[in-house]
This record gives C-alpha cells, structure tokens and sequence, in this order.
C-alpha cells in the first residue's frame, strides 16, 4: 500500500524565503513543497503538503490525518511554544509524529528555544534548513515501517 504522510506547516512559514535570510534562509515554502513532492514520488509517498496561520485550521487537520496519513510531520511555528491544543491533537493521533523546524530552536532566544508540543512528536528535527522537510519525509519512512 501507499505510504500516506501529510506535512502540516504554522503561522508565518507562507513567508518563508521573503524575510529574516539570515535565520531561516531564502527558500520558499513554495519551493520546499515542490522539493516535497519530488522526493514523495521516488519514495512512494502519497504527500498532502499545507499551511495555515490559524490555530484551529492545523488542529482540524490533525485530527483528520487520524483517517488519512500513516505519519504527520508538522512545524509548529509559533505554536511549538504556548499551543496546548495542539499537543492534545498530535496526543491523540495515534501515528508517528515528526515536529520540525527550519532553524535550529535551541541555539535561538529564549522566546523561541522551549518547543512545547515537541513532547507530543515521535522525533524532532531541527536546523537543516529547508533539508529538514527532506529528512522528516526518510525519517517518516522509518518511523512508519516502510509502508502499511
Ligand atoms: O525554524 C522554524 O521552522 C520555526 O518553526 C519558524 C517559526 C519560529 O517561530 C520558530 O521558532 C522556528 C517562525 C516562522 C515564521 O517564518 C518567517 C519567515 C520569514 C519572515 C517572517 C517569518
């Protein structure tokens, strides 16, 4: 069967490439999907690949990966650091969870350093830059077993 994996990205991150270079770099999320779907397809990954600024909107969209994705992999954004209900969502998926960050958190001020939904994900990846979506997608194969 098709692996389903579905990358779920926060606030902000549709400006991603248009400001702050010197920390998150100058691609697109645009162009990190495209570089997504790519990788998908020699992997034999069926990607749903979105973003939303709202906090409800990714808390939906956890919920219906219950239904339909093997493994989520999600950036956060803002939220890593004060959404408690996001934590409950990722809790109750059921399936692993891959939270990942263009920057490196830890090496950041202390407004950005303390990811709190990290303790609801499988794994964290963080300051790969744009790769980490890359590596999130093999790890997610990992994670999953390959395949149902
Ligand atoms: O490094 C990451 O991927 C972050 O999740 C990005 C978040 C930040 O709050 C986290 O600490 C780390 C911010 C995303 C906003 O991205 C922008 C990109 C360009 C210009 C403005 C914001």
């Amino acid at each position: 069967m098709t692996l389903r994996i579905t990358i779920l990205n926060g606030p902000n991150l549709n400006l991603l490439g248009t400001r702050e270079p010197h920390i998150y770099g100058h691609t697109t999320l645009a162009e990190i999907e495209a570089s997504c779907e790519e990788r998908a397809r020699d992997l034999g990954i069926a990607l749903s690949f979105r973003q939303s600024n709202h906090e409800g909107v990714l808390v939906d969209w956890i919920q219906e990966a219950r239904e339909t994705a093997d493994a989520l992999i999600i950036n956060p954004a803002a939220y890593s650091f004060r959404s408690v209900a996001l934590i409950d969502a990722m809790k109750a998926l059921g399936k692993p969870i891959i939270e990942l960050h263009v920057s490196n958190i830890h090496a950041r001020d202390e407004l950005h350093r303390h990811s709190i939904t990290s303790t609801a994900a499988t794994a964290v990846i963080c300051g790969l830059g744009p790769y980490g979506y890359i590596a999130a997608l093999e790890a997610a194969v990992y994670l999953t077993g390959g395949g149902r």
